[in-house]
């Protein structure tokens, strides 16, 4: 009910905010002159073309090469608190495509995604980027500042999509002829929010490992940095065993999917309990102290309402221990490393409005309730998409299945209640389908193969109706391809046709396996 209250009142703000002065350009407004461009709520900082060659954005240490484009550098205002900083670079008419791709965000952002602009700009796609509404990723920005964690939580984008058209529409002379939308991780929650709330923004949208069961996910990183920690705040898992674990769970469940290929294609099918590894006469780098094994069994478990038992947010999957030499592939950037729980900030600036609120105090019941009645607007876990059903709109989610950051089985269970909702899995495929990734990390890396072009599948998809059924994925080392392997629509997985090399997609076939036995569902929000 909040939530939609809060829906309808930014829907009844920013159409006032978005009638254009200007008269509908026919022939195009030349780059510089767009500095002069007038859209309410809207101030263009700067607009230039930006000659072919390097170019270094603000903040980056490191130039980029590109082709040449408009760039235009402006900042929305929907309310007297925002600050929407955001750019939108257009190609030169012969290059152009004439389609618009909104990239998204990473974490609490407060940066323009200069990285996946220039992918965009490079395809020939008119792009654009925005901060959010503030600068850094610290999550102090919302500290009596409510419109803003707004911005962050799904109003930004929606701005910077509308005002962006019509910036191309200055410059072209034409509205862009489809637009999508590509985001993962937090870009993942921003997809779903898209599709959620502004259904018309986007024909097709893709969500990477979407971050989108938010105040949940928030609650599933304080309790697993709580089991995992000891008192004085030092992990009970140091990170040198992390690796370990993965190498255990790897050997123990990889053969479950009928090939052993260092992947396991399943988590959901590996009941691997870490109390294997149990030391058996002291502490030594290849084993687990008993607390260790605790702390390792409740990162699997995930979170649970103390007095009900019911599942709040899922664990994280077996697989996902260490798989990799960086933070981010293992548990120890957003759970064993930060010193105190990772988005506890959540909770002081966002939800208490108290910079010493103290995690010891936490209650998952009513703590968790009183989020989901105050926030809501900042998860994204509406399941019914009609109304982007009904405007034509595909959407293309995946996710990786050893995913440390964002657990897949809550991915799953969302894409579960959406066929649900949305009258069963064909229906629910005419217009949104989802693949996972066996073996790939938080949006990209891990084991398994984990490069792949979701954006040219979904244009098929858009363009010429052709309905993705898998995405062939490659896994490099050293920048060089070392085997490609499809990813299928889900619920099918991919399995070898007994013939040729493993590494090779070609030698695969996308199959409908047994449904999972026992297997509980995990954490549906409020869905
Ligand atoms: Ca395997």
């Amino acid at each position: 009910m909040a939530r939609r209250l809060v829906v309808a009142l930014v829907v009844a703000i920013v159409p006032t905010l978005f009638e254009v002065t200007t008269p509908a350009a026919s022939a195009g407004t030349a780059c510089a002159s767009l500095a002069a461009l007038t859209i309410p709520g809207v101030s263009v900082r700067s607009a230039a073309v930006v000659p072919a060659g390097p170019f270094t954005p603000p903040g980056a240490r490191q130039e980029m090469t590109l082709p040449a484009f408009c760039r235009i550098d402006s900042v929305a205002r929907p309310t007297s608190d925002s600050e929407i900083k955001f750019e939108v670079w257009i190609p030169p008419a012969e290059a152009w495509n004439g389609k618009f791709e909104g990239v998204g965000n990473g974490g609490y952002s407060g940066a323009i995604g200069y990285p996946a602009m220039a992918a965009a700009l490079r395809r020939g796609y008119a792009t654009a980027s925005t901060d959010t509404g503030h600068a850094g990723d610290d999550m102090k920005f919302a500290q009596g500042h409510p419109e803003k964690l707004v911005d962050w939580a799904y109003r930004s984008i929606h701005v910077m999509t509308e005002a962006s058209k019509l910036v191309v529409r200055d410059h072209t002379g034409r509205f862009p002829d489809r637009a999508y939308f590509n985001g993962c991780s937090s870009g993942g929650h921003q997809a779903l929010s898209e599709a959620q709330r502004f259904p018309d923004d986007y024909d097709g949208i893709i969500a990477g490992d979407p971050a989108h069961n938010r105040i949940r996910q928030t609650f599933g990183f304080l309790h697993a940095w709580i089991v995992t920690h000891h008192k004085d705040g030092s992990p009970i898992i140091p990170a040198a065993k992390l690796p370990v674990l993965t190498k255990a769970v790897v050997e123990a469940c990889d053969s479950l999917d009928g090939l052993r290929d260092g992947i396991i294609d399943d988590p959901r099918r590996c009941h691997f309990d870490p109390g294997r590894l149990l030391c058996r006469a002291g502490d030594d780098s290849s084993c687990l102290t008993a607390p260790q094994v605790d702390a390792a069994r409740k990162m699997y478990e995930g979170l649970k309402n103390p007095r009900t038992g019911e599942p709040i947010f899922a664990g994280w999957p077996r697989g996902s221990e260490a798989f990799g030499d960086n933070a981010i592939q293992s548990w120890r950037q957003y759970v064993m490393d930060p010193p105190e729980p990772m988005r506890v900030g959540f909770f002081r600036y966002f939800l208490f409005h108290d910079p010493n609120w103290d995690w010891k105090t936490i209650d998952w019941d009513r703590d968790l309730a009183y989020a989901e009645q105050k926030l809501p607007f900042m998860s994204a876990v509406e399941r019914d998409l009609s109304a982007f059903r009904k405007r034509g709109g595909k959407l293309l989610m995946y996710t990786g299945w050893a995913d440390p950051v964002v657990p897949p089985q809550d991915t799953v269970a969302y894409y579960d209640a959406v066929v649900k909702t949305m009258g069963g899995l064909e229906k629910t495929r005419e217009f949104y389908r989802f693949f996972l990734a066996p073996g790939m990390g938080h949006c990209s890396g891990g084991p398994g193969p984990n490069q792949f072009d979701a954006l040219a599948a979904l244009e098929q998809w858009v363009e010429k109706g052709v309905a993705p059924e898998k995405l062939v994925a490659s896994h490099n080392t050293n920048g060089r391809v070392d085997r490609t392997r499809p990813l299928c629509l889900y619920p099918q997985v991919a399995r070898w046709k007994g013939t040729g090399s493993t590494d090779e997609a070609a030698n695969f076939s996308c199959v409908t396996e047994a449904p999972l036995n026992g297997v509980r569902r995990t954490t549906s929000g409020t869905r």
